[in-house]
């Protein structure tokens, strides 16, 4: 059948495709006409009453543009990346914290099949067990990203997400969150709040910024990731890769792993 169509036809499927995507921008002139062609393309995949509105109330992250811009690559060795990080005492809280409330964290390692060390060892290093989960708009900031041409790519779908968890109501206009829109005790992008939030309290909402929720989603995340119960997770054995799929950077991988082992010894 596609062979009936004329030229003329095919080029204007092409531009109205084209015109589905909301046009980006480098700075913030042209932020206000993107959340107007970003609601439809928002409402097209989705997202209702509750989120177009939380689109609308967004501003222009500019914190989020600048730390983004400035991001530098750091080259750390593993043994500087653990220090800088604090290892040690990620390890000594990680342990006390297991021993405090070791029933709840066997439930995670029962109902998800990996060790709580590893979902402690990532909730002291994403942010210091809870201490610091960000100071940034999330809604804004997702969106900001979203329309940042350098950053339409990644951050679309998470924007969506964002959107529609505002829906669900897991966030709204108000929620706070990291530079990039990253939640709460782990630091889930939006989207993988979607994917692989779990609510682990029960109260019908996930909410990232609760620790219980947040612990069984990142347990959640590595099972669902394909997390293998019982099998190792240092490099080079069987769970290692889970990790890597929670973080790119291979110092950091690492320092998970480690860090789990400590605790768990
Ligand atoms: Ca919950």
């Amino acid at each position: 059948m596609l062979r009936m169509f004329k030229p003329a036809l095919i080029l204007s499927l092409l531009i109205s495709s084209s015109a589905m995507a909301a046009t980006c921008g480098n700075d913030a002139s042209g932020f206000a006409n993107w959340k107007a062609q970003f609601a439809q393309e928002a409402a097209n995949a989705g997202v209702g009453a509750r989120g177009l509105q939380a689109l609308a109330q967004t501003s222009y992250a500019s914190r989020t543009i600048s730390a983004d811009r400035n991001q530098k690559s750091f080259r750390y060795s593993l043994d500087d990346f653990m220090r800088i990080r604090g290892a040690p005492t990620i390890v000594a809280q990680g342990k006390r914290r297991i021993a405090g409330n070791p029933a709840f964290y066997a439930s995670i390692e029962n109902v998800f099949g990996v060790p709580a060390a590893v979902v402690v060892a990532i909730h002291g290093m994403e942010t210091g067990f809870g201490n610091f989960m960000g100071d940034a708009n999330v809604v804004s900031a997702i969106s900001t990203l979203a329309y940042d041409c350098r950053r339409s790519d990644f951050f679309t779908g998470h924007a969506i997400a964002a959107l529609k968890l505002v829906d669900q109501g897991s966030l709204s206009s108000n929620s706070i969150g990291a530079m990039h829109g990253e939640l709460g005790h782990t630091q889930f992008l939006p989207g993988n709040v979607i994917a692989y939030g779990y609510d682990g309290d029960g109260n019908g909402v996930v909410d990232l910024t609760n620790q219980t929720d947040a612990l069984a989603s990142t347990a959640n995340f590595l099972r669902q990731k394909g997390w293998r119960p019982g099998a190792g997770y240092q490099e080079g054995q069987p769970n290692f890769a889970v990790i890597e799929e929670w973080n790119a950077a291979g110092v950091y991988q690492k320092a998970i792993a480690i860090m789990a082992s400590q605790i768990e010894g």
